[in-house]
């Protein structure tokens, strides 16, 4: 059997044709056998904990786990949440390198997502906190149990919500004017899924 490379899948990006936005779908991003020696480094490394946020004056557990890591001093703050970044790690900084040229950026950050079950979830949201600054660009690993990622436009109903599967070793990229008129998420599922981890690297200013 043929072994895929990254190499060979770094070509095979999938473009949505949105508008207002820049959304990209690497599918096999990584192989198999990468995807699933990063999954337990990162499940077993990482001190996943779970937060919680004020929305409206009222304190809420965050719907999944979560960890960030970073250049010093890239604090991110949302929803009444200030987030100070531990240190990089090899595996992180492994990853930044090799997400860094494809996304031609210098991410500074990574926030870690934990979704232990179909009740872990990722509500509705635009990732357009003032850090981020304008246009941000945003790459986002999946690893683990297939999860669905919706995106909505914002202003237009017209425009029909996009949704796509997220499966293990996949790299999502955001970028352009997206953060501003889509909103995203990862709905609950009542289906019996296992563990999903998801990184999603940043650029803080
Ligand atoms: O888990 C995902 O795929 C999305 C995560 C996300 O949107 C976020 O952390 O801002
Ligand atoms: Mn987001």
């Amino acid at each position: 059997m043929e072994v895929q490379s990254a190499a060979q899948t770094f070509f095979a990006a999938q473009r949505f044709s949105l508008p207002d936005a820049d959304v990209r779908l690497y599918l096999q991003f990584f192989t198999v056998e990468e995807s699933n020696r990063l999954f337990r480094l990162l499940r077993a490394d990482t001190p996943w904990a779970q937060r919680h946020l004020t929305i409206f004056g009222k304190t809420h557990p965050e719907p999944r786990l979560t960890a960030w890591y970073g250049d010093e001093g890239k604090q991110y703050s949302y929803s009444g949440l200030t987030l100070h970044p531990l240190p990089w790690t090899e595996t992180l900084w492994q990853l930044k390198t090799r997400l860094d040229a494809v996304a031609q950026t210098s991410f500074n950050s990574v926030l870690l997502n934990l979704y232990r079950n179909g009740r872990d979830s990722n509500g509705w949201h635009q990732d357009n906190e003032p850090e981020l600054g304008v246009n941000p660009i945003i790459a986002s690993l999946s690893f683990g149990a297939e999860r669905r990622f919706q995106l909505r436009h914002k202003t237009r109903p017209d425009v029909a919500k996009l949704e796509v599967n997220l499966p293990h070793g996949s790299l999502l990229l955001m970028a352009g004017p997206t953060q501003h008129f889509w909103q995203h998420q990862i709905p609950k599922t009542a289906k019996p899924v296992g563990e999903r981890i998801n990184l999603t690297f940043r650029v803080i200013k």
